[in-house]
């Protein structure tokens, strides 16, 4: 065999190695709770860890795929590794050894140390660890005692019989190549199978299924006829719980049993509170439409959607816990440890819908949306308000506590900008000459939109018609009927909110607190 061969072999085993340690992990992770696996607490402590302006980039890269883009990337790393780890295996055993024992306190590391996390999710880690380093070292022995047998079946002189070299070349080939195969198949049927059971935790989500939301005490208005312009290409004036944008540093979506989970109101309080989940829907329970934007949304983003949202509303809580003297600012927190800190004058300003939300559009919360309980503040960008999986609010002062992305570089206080956007016509799309209708959304929750006016290439500002207003909390669609001439245009838009405040034209991206300057696009009229 050539040294080639036999390193590629080498480096082989030691993926299928690695793979070993993920499926046996993985399995046993089955046993204990999904939050032990090991490849998703390597994954959210390196977004714990990642400094804020990775955040921007990942999204500003592959969007709502960042995750996606994480784990692709862990993949790749891991094959580097550990094909490296079995060829030094080979090589200078125990050295592969060595190094998947490094990887495999890193994960234990990030596995026990993620928030909640009890001592016995260390365990997956643990056994997979220990069933890939077996792996590791036996297949890497056999391919050695393989490369031997070729090597005695090549040189003449010491050979003691030509058939009896061959068999036994034939035997130790053999016996590498089952281990590797055989190893790597079941790592990849056993690793995909436990890992599907691990992602949808099939219990919460058919606890949810069963949960019958009660009505709301204080039902949202009548929609206005004309909140919906009827223009194809505009986004729907409400988005559906399948639309609607996802952003979290949940790499795995936490199941909560609702039969367990409680809420505690804790800190600058004068009455503790703990909630359960069958007393807050016994409370009377509010529904009000509320537009949901991340601060991570630039300029004619798509991070952002408009629901209706039912739920306690928030000020009701707090008077019952009676905040001290001093307290500003409430710190959520989510049960995977993230973390917002909301002023607590928007919280208990009684013309402010902010909400603990268990329904979205009619539905119980949809698992990835933050089952059982969120919160939703109309206003405010939802890293600072509207955490998923909500499981504590303590009453603290900014100049105490900080939310999960402020020391990552984001602003304290995050209220939304006034923004705009045009829908359609799409970016470098080509359309036919004639009356082209131009369309999108503006918004500013909780102040309100007055106008919105769009610009073709250096004419004048013209108003575009709004749809009605629902309610300040919630965007409006608008558009504006183009007679278009033949040729490559820029179309700009850019809103005016109920204070006479124009949207500026200098850019500012999203970091620190929310991007700022006008949607722009180019259409071919032909
Ligand atoms: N637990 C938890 N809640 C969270 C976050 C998070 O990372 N973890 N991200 C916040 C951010 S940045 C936004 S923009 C909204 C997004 O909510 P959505 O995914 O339901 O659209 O959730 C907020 N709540
Ligand atoms: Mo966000």
């Amino acid at each position: 065999m050539t040294v080639r061969k036999v390193s590629l072999l080498a480096a082989i085993a030691g993926v299928v190695s690695a793979g070993v340690v993920l499926a046996v992990a993985e399995l046993v992770s089955v046993f204990i709770g999904a939050a032990a696996s090991p490849l998703f607490a390597v994954g959210s402590l390196v977004i714990d860890l990642a400094p804020g302006g990775v955040k921007e980039i990942m999204v500003s890269l592959f969007g709502t795929g960042d995750k996606a883009a994480l784990l692709t990337l862990m993949g790749i790393l891991i094959v580097v590794i550990s094909g490296a780890a079995g060829i030094l295996e080979l090589r200078r055993s125990p050295w592969g050894v060595i190094v998947f024992g490094v990887g495999g306190l890193i994960a234990l590391i990030a596995v026990v140390t993620r928030a909640g996390a009890p001592a016995i999710n260390g365990v997956s880690t643990i056994v997979g660890a220990v069933a890939g380093v077996v792996v590791l070292h036996i297949s890497e022995q056999r391919l050695a005692r393989w490369r031997a047998a070729t090597e005695r079946s090549t040189s003449t002189g010491e050979r003691p019989s030509p058939n009896a070299a061959e068999s036994s070349l034939q035997l130790e080939r053999r016996g590498f190549l089952t281990m590797a195969v055989v190893a790597g198949a079941a790592a990849v049927v056993v690793g995909t199978g436990a890992r599907l059971i691990n992602a949808t935790s099939t219990k919460v989500a058919a606890i949810r299924t069963k949960i019958v939301l009660p009505k709301p005490a204080v039902a949202t208005a009548p929609m206005p006829a004309n909140a919906s312009l009827d223009i194809p290409g505009v986004t729907p004036y409400v988005t559906s719980n399948a639309d609607f944008y996802r952003i979290d540093t949940a790499l795995q979506v936490p199941s909560i049993d609702p039969e367990k989970w409680t809420l505690k109101v804790t800190g600058m309080v004068e009455n503790e509170i703990e909630l359960t989940f069958a007393e807050l829907l016994k409370k009377p329970l509010e529904e009000h439409l509320a537009t949901l934007a991340c601060v991570s949304n630039d300029v004619g983003g798509d991070l952002i959607g408009n629901a209706l949202w039912l739920g306690y509303p928030i000020r009701e809580l707090l008077k019952q816990a009676v905040p001290k003297a001093g307290a500003d600012m409430v710190l959520s927190r989510s049960v995977d440890g993230f973390t917002a800190g909301t002023p607590l004058s928007v919280l208990q300003d009684p013309g402010t819908e902010a909400l603990l939300a268990v329904g979205m559009n009619g539905e119980t919360l949809p698992l990835e949306h933050g089952f059982p309980v969120r919160m939703v503040v109309p206003g405010l960008y939802g890293y600072v308000s509207a955490t998923k999986w909500l499981v504590e609010m303590k009453v603290s002062k900014f100049s105490e506590d900080q939310g999960y992305w402020i020391p990552r570089g984001w602003s304290a206080k995050g209220p939304i900008k006034l923004a705009s956007r045009i829908d359609t016509p799409l970016n470098n799309s080509s359309v036919s000459a004639g009356t082209v209708a131009v369309a999108g959304v503006a918004w500013e929750q909780h102040v309100g939109v007055a106008s919105v006016e769009v610009q073709v290439d250096s004419g004048p500002w013209v108003e575009a018609t709004l749809a009605d207003s629902v309610s300040a909390d919630t965007w409006r669609q608008w558009v504006y009927r183009w007679p278009a001439s033949k040729g490559s245009h820029k179309i700009r838009v850019r809103a005016t909110d109920v204070n006479g405040t124009t949207q500026g034209q200098a850019y500012a991206p999203p970091a620190p607190n929310g991007a700022e300057g006008w949607h722009e696009i180019t259409v071919n009229i032909s």
